[in-house]
């Protein structure tokens, strides 16, 4: 309902301000005059529209977790955990991994498509990378605090994908 009041009130003081142009535009204008005018306009709204969304993108950058971008934001790895996905378990190298520490999950899968989802105590998604066949993908990650994680699968991988959960200690 705030919603929709906000959005009501801001569509009325567009249509304000437009009736409010249209009646200090200084009467009609033949289309002709206009065209080179707009051209204008339009020319500058796209230089202007593609230049804040490059720039949105590079900044965007920063919070994606893409590999290159993780590494400096989160530093550089300390720790490597192979992540072997298989109908219906997880095959960690290691079930124990340091808090506060950058740790590398080098995750592929020996059949299907799995997704790799990371847990808090509390029940949180906290981060995700594709398990693919054929594929080894990089997820670099640092844990917060101590405890008892959970490592499950994001992707239906067959009837009993719900069992694909292992947990993981962090120390
Ligand atoms: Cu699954």
């Amino acid at each position: 309902m705030v919603v929709f009041g906000v959005l009501a009130a801001l569509g009325v003081i567009w249509t304000a301000v437009w009736v409010w142009v249209l009646g200090h535009s200084g009467g009609r204008a033949a289309y002709e005059e206009l065209v080179p005018k707009v051209d204008v306009i339009r020319r500058r709204l796209f230089y202007l529209s593609a230049g804040s969304l490059t720039l949105l993108l590079l900044v965007s950058f920063y919070w994606l977790p893409y590999f290159p971008m993780r590494a400096l934001t989160i530093g550089k790895p300390q720790l490597v955990v192979q992540v072997i996905a298989s109908q219906w378990y997880w095959k960690l190298s290691t079930s124990e991994v340091p808090a506060k520490t950058p740790i590398e999950f080098v995750v592929t899968s020996k059949d299907v498509n799995h997704g790799l989802a990371v847990y808090s105590p509390d029940g949180k998604l906290l981060t995700q990378v594709q398990a693919m066949p054929g594929y080894t993908n990089h997820l670099i990650y640092a844990f917060e605090r101590p405890g008892t994680y959970m490592i499950r699968c994001l992707e239906y991988c067959g009837m009993p994908h719900y069992v694909m959960v292992t947990p993981l200690t962090v120390k």
